[in-house]
């Protein structure tokens, strides 16, 4: 379980992630309706304390995002990613010591985020939206790269493919080559198989199975599986009875290699990576 092809510091704007062991980025929601119940504020210090708490608890990033990618969302204008965004990761960025991420595919908000201290571009997109690239290249942080097929809205409308494991290598190969293209080196990217992006649940079973095999791209791998559909597919529960399933995924990824959890449940995700840490420290 010893396999380090890839750099084990990561430059994002001015703090250093440390990759050398496993680390637990927190998913952190913003609440749509921002005029209701006492507005902007009120909603900027939820979000403050809801990252704190998943600092205290150990998440080395916060993952902030402003737009829905539900199957079947509504599409958001990009103004109105940005108003909801930006005042949060400037709340963010000022008051936490660790990584902010922002999980976007629109090029105003790539820049901005940027500008207010963000230091991750998560984009499910793989900044394949106009000017995106451009955008991401400018910054000069690290993003990570996603696979996805089509849209959110579609994506998952009988998803198919001759050989998952295949296309989704030559996916990044192709997306990486893009990048390079761009100005986007090789050592600013991360890859992400895309759990639950246009994948049935064998999918995403066989492709979590196999991930291991993505990382001789010699890229570092983020892995989101907490709380999704793969989990409440497999053992029948609700979303709010899924932390069990995405704690033994999580534990599974890190033995397959994966550098970066995106998880809702901090405290637990942190636990589990700190006894496989023990266990793989021993004689
Ligand atoms: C319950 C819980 C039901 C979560 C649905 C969901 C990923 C991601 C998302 C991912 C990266 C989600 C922004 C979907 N998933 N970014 N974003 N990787 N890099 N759904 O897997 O969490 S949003």
């Amino acid at each position: 379980m010893t396999f380090l092809l890839h750099q084990t510091r990561l430059l994002c704007g001015n703090r250093v992630l440390d990759l050398s062991r496993p680390q637990v980025m927190g998913i952190l929601n913003i609440t749509p309706d921002s005029f209701s119940d006492g507005g902007r504020f009120k909603q900027r210090d939820a979000a403050l304390k809801h990252a704190q708490a998943m600092v205290a608890a150990g998440a080395a990033l916060i993952d902030v995002g402003g737009e829905s990618t539900r199957p079947g969302a509504r599409m958001v204008a990009a103004s109105e990613e940005l108003e909801r965004v930006a005042p949060i990761i400037e709340a963010l960025t000022a008051e936490l010591d660790v990584v902010i991420s922002v999980d976007t595919s629109t090029p105003v908000v790539i820049l901005e985020a940027a500008r207010l201290g963000a230091g991750l571009i998560n984009d499910v997109r793989s900044l394949r939206r106009e000017g995106a690239l451009a955008a991401a290249a400018s910054t000069e942080l690290p993003v990570c790269l996603m696979h996805m097929r089509g849209e959110p809205g579609d994506m998952q409308d009988n998803p198919q493919y001759s050989d998952l494991l295949v296309e989704v290598s030559d996916f990044f190969v192709d997306r990486i080559k893009t990048c390079a293209g761009a100005g986007i080196a090789a050592e600013r990217v991360l890859l992400d198989p895309g759990f639950g992006f246009a994948k049935s649940l064998a999918h995403n079973l066989s492709l979590f199975k196999h991930m291991d095999a993505l990382l001789r791209l010699g890229r570092p791998m983020l892995v989101g599986v907490s709380r999704k559909s793969m989990v409440g597919q497999v053992l029948g529960r609700e979303v709010d009875q899924r932390l069990f399933g995405s704690l033994a995924l999580a534990g599974l990824a890190v033995a397959k290699g994966a550098s970066i959890l995106r998880v809702h449940d901090v405290a637990e995700t942190v636990d589990v990576v700190r006894m496989i840490a023990a266990v793989e420290a021993a004689e």
